[in-house]
């Protein structure tokens, strides 16, 4: 695959943004968790639409925005929104925008969601630290030629979610008082929600919550060196424990009481990323 649209964002974005910025950051926020972008001080905000290989966002809570600036310190540029593979554009949906991302200089690529969990006790409005995922969509975003501009044929996922930067996002949460789980997400391809008897197998798999998105990100992600580090902002209890069914409204509901306390651990983070 030569697709060249992630040399191409990268030019516009760059054309756009003060000679000489470079993001240290990437990240990826997910239903109902734009908000933290609105944190950003000196902000440059580019519509996905303008840039080639970018998902228009279609999914209410996702902005379809990109936006470039400095947060608690620390140069960042921030996906306003996402693509999901449910959406049409296939397993690469995010391929070319986190090659951008690492095309602008990123190290790190942070990864957020709203998910169900699996776990009662993990209710609506906590926050799960990834330590690992298990891919559950129909592939993965590498299946197909492979560029190597970018990467590797074969590559690791093997502390996929770096565990040095999980440990600073444990220290951050503590810091803030903010209880930070540890889990392994699932991804299901959607956009209907899961069955109860999907959610007891992912149980039995070993997943403590489930979602749409993420391992598309994550895989391309460290496909061409970025680490990562994710959270979910937990939004209900899986179908078949949840006391009522699920729904987009009640994702964004919860989202934005996850998303206060989320902001604080990012902020938080971010500020101990920037003494390193
Ligand atoms: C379901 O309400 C939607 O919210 C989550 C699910 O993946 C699904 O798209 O969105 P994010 O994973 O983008 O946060």
């Amino acid at each position: 695959m030569s697709n060249n649209s992630p040399f191409q964002a990268a030019d516009i974005i760059r054309a756009r943004i003060p000679a000489g910025f470079k993001p240290r950051i990437a990240m990826i926020l997910g239903s109902g968790l734009g908000v933290l972008a609105e944190q950003m001080t000196d902000a440059v905000t580019i519509s996905f639409n303008e840039l080639p290989g970018f998902p228009i966002s279609t999914v209410h809570g996702h902005a379809g925005e990109l936006v470039i600036g400095t947060l608690s310190g620390v140069s960042v540029v921030c996906m306003k929104g996402r693509g999901h593979v449910y959406e049409g554009y296939g397993l690469g949906v995010m391929t070319s925008a986190v090659r951008t991302m690492k095309l602008l200089g990123c190290e790190m690529l942070f990864v957020t969601n709203a998910a169900g969990s699996l776990r009662t006790e993990v209710d609506a409005g906590s926050l799960v630290a990834l330590t690992d995922h298990i891919n559950y969509l129909p592939g993965t975003p590498m299946m197909g030629p492979n560029d190597e501009r970018f990467g590797p044929r074969f590559f690791s996922m093997a502390n996929a979610y770096d565990a040095d930067l999980r440990a600073l996002l444990h220290t951050s949460a503590k810091e803030k008082n903010v209880t930070l789980h540890d889990g392994v997400y699932i991804a299901y391809a959607g956009p209907n929600f899961e069955t109860p008897a999907e959610i007891r197998a992912f149980k039995t798999l070993g997943a403590d919550m489930v979602g749409m998105s993420v391992v598309p990100e994550v895989v391309s992600a460290r496909h061409c060196g970025l680490k990562v580090v994710g959270v979910s902002a937990i939004t209900n209890l899986a179908e078949g424990l949840s006391p009522f069914p699920l729904s987009h409204e009640q994702t964004l509901k919860y989202a934005a009481v996850a998303a206060t306390s989320l902001i604080e651990v990012i902020l938080g983070f971010l500020a101990n990323v920037a003494k390193t």
